[in-house]
């Protein structure tokens, strides 16, 4: 029964509502011109995203490989509340493929990394080339804020 199952995840990948985590190897070697997109982030050290509840701001520090690139990253976040860095945060960290609906299977593990305010992120896992949308969340006591990176993967 494996021709079916694959004939309805293509469908729902054509629809755009494909929300499954399956590798979809046909994909994974596509080429990709990140220099055709405008409307994603360029990594700088210190790109700094506001929460969009208005209440953090997000910044990354460093990013191993710069920039982002396909496989296993490690990003240094640095978080902040009315410009003081923000210790004692739990971090979640969503990779998502917007053009495949697709996250990835390698959770990214979050750590403090010593310095106020900072984490380090790894690994951020872009298992292909393309648009990858990561969205971070940062909570703590009752409060919660989001920001979002926006980066494209060479292959
Ligand atoms: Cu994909």
């Amino acid at each position: 029964m494996r021709t079916p199952l694959i004939v309805a995840l293509c469908l729902a990948s054509a629809l755009g509502a494909c929300g499954g985590d399956d590798a979809v190897s046909d994909d994974s070697n596509e080429m990709v011109d990140c220099s055709l997109l405008t409307d994603v982030d360029e990594f700088t050290v210190g790109l700094t995203k506001p929460g969009f509840g208005g209440e953090l701001e997000f910044s990354l520090m460093s990013a191993n490989p710069a920039p982002p690139s396909r496989g296993d990253n490690s990003w240094l976040l640095e978080v902040r509340q009315g410009g003081a860095p923000s210790d004692g945060e739990a971090i979640t960290v969503f990779p998502f493929m917007p053009q495949h609906g697709h996250t990835t299977p390698t959770p990214a593990v979050v750590t403090p990394a010593g310095a106020p305010g900072q984490y380090t992120l790894d690994p951020v896992n872009f298992w292909m080339p393309g648009v990858w949308e990561v969205t971070i969340d940062a909570e703590k006591a009752d409060r919660i804020d989001t920001a979002l990176f926006r980066f494209c993967i060479p292959s």
